[in-house]
């Protein structure tokens, strides 16, 4: 059978040290932190989606954004793929601020709550916090609590 491929966005931002995540309060990945972002709606591209998503989801303005990976994702049991396309937030306007569906806070290197995050997301941050770029594959559990498979390639270029 075909997979479906569904065009997701995933915007983070690092200053200082440090970056950015939100909570997620409710939907898709509630109780996790996260990075900012979600689906491409029909009529935006992948770059206006990331743009709005992340405006509506911590009030942030992007100004630059740089793609730097390119993750798929699959739960178990279910033909669809989830296409995450990753940005780095280059340069921005604003205050980060809570909205209805995330609560954004800063976190040093040290102290980012990997086992409040996805799980995949200790294996391709560090080299997104390195400003690395990769592409990556990751099967989950049905339930997306564990990685059963995973691929994860550094690239020169998207
Ligand atoms: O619109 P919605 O909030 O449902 O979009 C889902 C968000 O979650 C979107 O930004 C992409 C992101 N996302 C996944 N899978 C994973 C994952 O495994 N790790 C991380 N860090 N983010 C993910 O869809």
């Amino acid at each position: 059978m075909e997979n479906k491929r569904k065009i997701l966005t995933l915007c983070c931002l690092k200053k200082g040290g440090q970056i950015l995540l939100g909570m997620k309060k409710r939907g898709f990945g509630a109780g996790r932190w996260n990075g900012f972002g979600g689906k491409v709606k029909t009529g935006e591209n992948i770059e206006q989606a990331a743009i709005r998503e992340t405006q509506e989801e911590c009030g942030i303005e992007i100004i630059e954004l740089e793609k730097t990976g390119i993750v798929n994702f699959k739960f178990e049991e279910s033909p669809e793929i989830l296409e995450v396309h990753l940005f780095n937030i280059k340069r921005f306007a604003g205050e980060p601020k809570e909205s209805e569906e995330m609560e954004p806070r800063w976190f040093s290197y040290a102290e980012i709550p990997f086992d409040s995050m996805w799980p995949d997301d200790q294996f391709w941050l560090p080299l997104f916090l390195e400003g690395k770029k990769f592409k990556g594959y990751f099967l989950f559990n049905k339930e997306g609590s564990k990685v059963l498979q995973k691929k994860l390639e550094i690239i020169n270029e998207i």
